[in-house]
């Protein structure tokens, strides 16, 4: 007697291939391809999820979360400035008071809260998937991203000649922190200027970014630290309330953006 149900080891396999292959298929075409999976990304995803948007998150590394796990150093301690603590509310995530308008939650319980949220929903994601480029058309509006298996950014170009697949979509978001992976590739081009991120200023560096959340390039809206990189704004080290109301944010502007390209 077992307790499990019996089956091959070749069930196993077809399962994950045939599960992940059809939703790859799917979404060789999303409405929103958000790049990035930390806290601004997942925040995006989630709002835009709850509106009906049909969203990919493809993120580089094999797990979710970016530097949300995490609050500073070590120590997965995150701190929150009013009014973001209604975030952690949403999420069902406890917090407590450390002074007037500053709040500590577990990092690990509000990203694992953040990531399910995004995933009830119905954001997808893909992992150890490197954005490689962006597509461009005539119009020069983005109309998607080239991505790559993440390994092979770290092998020998003539070990790994792989060329990368494109993915479709209505907007993108660069949601990828301060790399701006995604303005990086129009700016190769000459097509958008990046002013590099400003040094540590936590009291001016959370409105700025949600302020500057928006629209970049016809089709690109940038959220998170991304948005600090390309403006020269401060950063803000470990607090994430930007974060979150700058994913808020990003969201609402794609919403917009959306029902232009619908009409
Ligand atoms: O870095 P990350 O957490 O960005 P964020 O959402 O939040 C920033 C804060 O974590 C913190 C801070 C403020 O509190 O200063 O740093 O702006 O998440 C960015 C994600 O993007 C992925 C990266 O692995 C991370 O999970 N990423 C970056 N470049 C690429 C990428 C790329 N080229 N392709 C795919 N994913």
């Amino acid at each position: 007697m077992t307790i499990f149900h019996p089956i091959a080891e070749k069930d196993v396999t077809r399962a994950i291939v045939s599960s992940f292959l059809r939703q790859l298929e799917d979404y060789t075409e999303s409405d929103v391809i958000i790049v990035g999976g930390g806290p601004s990304g997942l925040m995006a995803g989630k709002e835009l999820g709850i509106k009906g948007v049909k969203v990919l998150i493809v993120e580089r590394n094999n797990y979710l979360g970016g530097g949300f796990w995490i609050g500073g150093y070590f120590m997965n301690k995150l701190t929150i400035r009013a009014p973001a603590q209604q975030v952690l509310e949403e999420l069902g995530v406890p917090y407590e008071k450390a002074s007037e308008g500053l709040y500590t939650a577990d990092a690990p319980h509000a990203c694992a809260s953040l990531i399910a949220s995004a995933c009830d929903v119905g954001v997808k994601f893909l992992s150890l998937t490197l954005l490689e480029d962006v597509i461009l058309r005539e119009d020069n509006r983005m109309a998607g991203v080239v991505v790559n298996w993440s390994p092979i950014a770290h092998l020998p170009r003539e070990i790994a000649a792989l060329d990368p697949v494109p993915l479709e979509s209505k907007v993108v978001i660069d949601a990828t922190g301060h790399d701006a992976s995604v303005v990086k590739k129009l700016e190769q081009r000459g097509l958008i200027k990046t002013k590099g991120e400003g040094a540590l200023w936590i009291a001016g560096s959370e409105d700025a970014v949600v302020e500057h959340t928006g629209e970049v390039y016809p089709g690109l809206v940038v959220c998170g630290m991304a948005v600090a990189t390309i403006y020269g704004l401060p950063r803000m080290g470990p607090t994430f309330g930007g974060m979150l109301l700058s994913g808020k944010r990003a969201a609402e502007v794609v919403a917009q953006i959306l029902q232009k390209v619908a009409a």
